[in-house]
């Protein structure tokens, strides 16, 4: 009998194929989110399970899951999931880094512009009817240009936000838990500083570090307070390290000049604060959203699932038991 998985929510087709030729596979390509109740009743008689970042995996729902062997996340960050849980009740969990890193780097950059030439404000402008003609001071933002980058966290996706960078001539500054060997910061032509410097020198802000105790509100309104009014700041890696109701204050005073958001505290019941706001570019969690690279992930997931299922030993395993 071919072991039991779940898929939580829509994959690609080819990717429930190749899950299918090892497993029995029960798929919600409904697409309907799973409350934490539905989802530990699909789950019990499950050995694995192909999830996202909007399934929490912990001891309760563990508990409830006696055959369960692992979990993989279609995301590199998995603080979705108790990995101290996931240990204690020996399940394996794996996540999909690498195959991201490029598609998040470049929407990181469509933030970056996005919010610096004020682009959705302006396209709200135009869409209202409100062009009335040219005008030379109108719309003015900040160049991108010869400005000074901060990255919080060098690590794949802060890398390739770096490299990035040499195309507009800038100044690359970065701090991180830990600094980076030098043969990576001659490639990324960055700068270790501390975190007031890099607050206080650039003049864009962007985040690319895991949300975890340590990070959460990483951030907040004293943070805000040290960088330049000029600024604008950068999330595209997960809510709860920016403070939002901070933020918010900084960016309705102008404080800073603006923000650019592709993650929010209590996804996707986001604080409605925002939308009020001119100076902030918002979207919906979807810096991965390449057709390529979400397949990679999907089909990255299911072969964690595969391998962790058949030989034990999944590429990506998070948890070494
Ligand atoms: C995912 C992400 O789309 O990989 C991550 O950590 O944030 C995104 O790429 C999202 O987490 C879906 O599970």
């Amino acid at each position: 009998m071919k072991p039991k998985v779940l898929v939580t929510r829509e994959v690609f087709d080819d990717v429930l194929e190749y899950l299918s030729k090892h497993f029995e596979v029960i798929s919600n390509q409904s697409d309907q989110p799973m409350d934490a109740e539905t989802l530990a009743s699909k789950l019990s008689d499950k050995q694995g399970a192909m999830i996202t970042l909007s399934e929490r995996i912990d001891a309760t729902l563990l508990s409830r899951c006696p055959n369960l062997k692992a979990v993989c996340n279609i995301a590199v960050g998995y603080n979705n999931i108790d990995i101290e849980a996931c240990n204690k009740a020996g399940v394996m969990a794996t996540n999909t880094p690498g195959v991201l890193d490029d598609t998040t780097g470049d929407f990181t950059w469509t933030l970056i512009l996005a919010t610096t030439r004020r682009l959705t404000e302006a396209e709200a402008y135009l869409r209202a009817g409100q062009w009335d003609g040219w005008k030379l001071k109108q719309f003015l933002g900040l160049d991108v240009h010869h400005a000074t980058l901060g990255i919080f966290g060098l690590g794949r996706i802060g890398q390739v936000v770096a490299h990035r960078a040499t195309g507009f001539e800038m100044k690359v500054i970065y701090h991180d838990v830990r600094r980076a060997v030098s043969e990576i910061e001659e490639a990324c032509r960055a700068s270790f500083v501390s975190k007031e410097e890099l607050l206080s020198q650039a003049d864009i802000v962007t985040i690319h570090v895991p949300y975890s105790s340590a990070t959460h509100h990483l951030i907040g309104k004293a943070e805000l307070k040290q960088m330049k009014s000029t600024a604008i700041l950068i999330n595209a890696s997960r809510g709860g390290v920016v403070d939002d109701v901070a933020l918010i204050e900084t960016l309705r005073s102008g404080t800073i000049a603006g923000a650019g958001l592709d993650v929010f505290e209590n996804e996707p019941k986001f604080n409605p604060e925002f939308l009020g706001l001119k100076n902030v570019v918002l979207a919906p969690h979807i810096a991965s959203s390449s057709k390529a690279t979400r397949h990679k992930m999907a089909m990255l997931a299911a072969e964690n699932l595969v391998a962790a299922l058949t030989t034990g030993k999944p590429p990506n395993l998070l948890n070494p038991l």
